[in-house]
């Protein structure tokens, strides 16, 4: 079965893309948590992180290089944004289709809720 990012990225399922080659797809979060939420995702599915190997260092390199390129085209370069790779439960996962999350567009505030003390 094709994973629910594998549709978008074949266009069998509508997705509004804003980047795309032979490797790479990023297309507009569904429930964005922030002005710009773009995922970018391998065109060529890997689980989670936990699943990646050697042959896919290229891959994941250059969807850290096509996150900057996006954030550079959406004009949230200079202001500053957050990549985040969400891995299985307690990371959050839901779509098991490895994603980088790139949000911005506003201040994000702390990367995460410390837990409170005593
Ligand atoms: P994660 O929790 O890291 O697995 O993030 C999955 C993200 O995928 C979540 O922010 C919502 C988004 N999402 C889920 N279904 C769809 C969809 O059909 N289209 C798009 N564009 N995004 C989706």
């Amino acid at each position: 079965m094709p994973t629910l990012f594998e549709r978008i990225v074949t266009g069998e399922l509508p997705g509004d893309i804003v980047y795309q080659d032979d490797e790479i797809t990023a297309f507009r979060d569904i429930e964005p948590a922030a002005p710009v939420h773009v995922l970018v995702v391998p065109n060529e599915p890997v689980a989670t992180a936990n699943d990646l190997e050697e042959r896919h260092d290229a891959v994941v390199g250059r969807m850290l290089r096509v996150a900057a390129k996006i954030a550079r085209d959406e004009g949230i370069a200079e202001s500053g944004y957050r990549l985040i790779v969400n891995c299985n439960e307690h990371g959050g996962q839901e779509v098991f289709h490895l994603h980088l999350h790139l949000v911005g567009g506003r201040s994000l505030g702390p990367m995460l809720p410390r837990p409170r003390k005593g």
